[in-house]
């Protein structure tokens, strides 16, 4: 078995220790760090979600998933990092209140630092007030929100209502996604951009903040 494979296999696993050992070999072996996130991590995460939904493991199981999952990111964050840009501005990420789902976020975070970004990272569960503040305090370009339960994906619209309310909304660039957000979504409730994954939103992040920089 090649050893991406082992990734996917003992991440399912949820056996931490050697999902992480294993990404170090990887590395070493000279495999592309996207191919270990895809085909290994990943890919693994996506089994353990199909069996979630079927039933055929449990919360218990995918938390340790998860937490391997988050070991294994931990080793390839500089890698995904390394391939920087210059420093265009800064985001607050975070996931909405209610929430705590984090590997996507956390993605999220490690894209925009490799696509030059100073980024502040709020963490689970969040308030509106922890992302606007946050935002005032280190003057942040982008706002970005995740969301992966059906029910707190509401919390988004919260974040902008308060921007609004706050006479803010202008001040910056809202960025929105996660599995169950689409672009009819962000359009409904106002946001400035929806992406599907990790890479687009630092992509798109890049852009918008360069071309409201040159406006
Ligand atoms: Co949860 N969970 N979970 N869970 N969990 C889902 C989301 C679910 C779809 C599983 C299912 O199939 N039933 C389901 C939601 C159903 C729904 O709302 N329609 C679900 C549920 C129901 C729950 C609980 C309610 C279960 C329970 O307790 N009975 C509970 C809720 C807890 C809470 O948050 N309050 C719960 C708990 C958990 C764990 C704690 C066990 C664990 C999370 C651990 C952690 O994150 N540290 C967990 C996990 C791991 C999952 C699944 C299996 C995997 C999620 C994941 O990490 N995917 C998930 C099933 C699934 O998604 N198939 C599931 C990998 C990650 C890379 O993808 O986060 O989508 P994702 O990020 C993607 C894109 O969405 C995008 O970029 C990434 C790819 O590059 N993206 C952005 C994400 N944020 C973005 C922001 C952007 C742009 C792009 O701009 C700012």
């Amino acid at each position: 078995m090649s050893v991406v494979n082992e990734i996917s296999e003992y991440l399912q696993k949820g056996r931490a220790k050697n999902v992480k050992a294993l990404v170090s070999q990887a590395l070493d072996e000279g495999i592309d760090p996207k191919v270990i996130l895809n085909d290994g991590l990943l890919a693994g995460m996506m089994i353990i979600g199909t069996k979630f939904r079927n039933n055929e493991v449990f919360v218990p199981e995918v938390l340790v998933a998860a937490r391997a999952m988050n070991m294994g990111l931990s080793v390839l964050e500089p890698k995904l990092i390394e391939v920087g840009n210059e420093p265009v501005g800064k985001a607050v990420v975070g996931t909405v209140k209610g929430d705590l789902h984090d590997i996507g976020k956390n993605l999220v975070v490690m894209m925009m630092k490799g696509a030059g970004l100073e980024v502040y990272d709020i963490g689970v569960d969040a308030e509106a007030d922890a992302f606007i503040n946050k935002a005032e305090e280190v003057g942040a370009d982008v706002i970005g929100m995740s969301a992966l339960l059906t029910t707190t994906m509401p919390n988004m619209q919260t974040v902008i209502d308060e921007l609004k309310s706050r006479g803010l909304r202008d001040k910056y660039i809202v960025m929105v996604g996660g599995a169950p957000v689409n672009q009819n979504f962000a359009d409904q409730i106002g946001a400035d951009y929806y992406t599907a994954d990790a890479a687009s939103a630092a992509e798109v992040a890049r852009k918008a903040i360069l071309e409201k920089k040159s406006a």
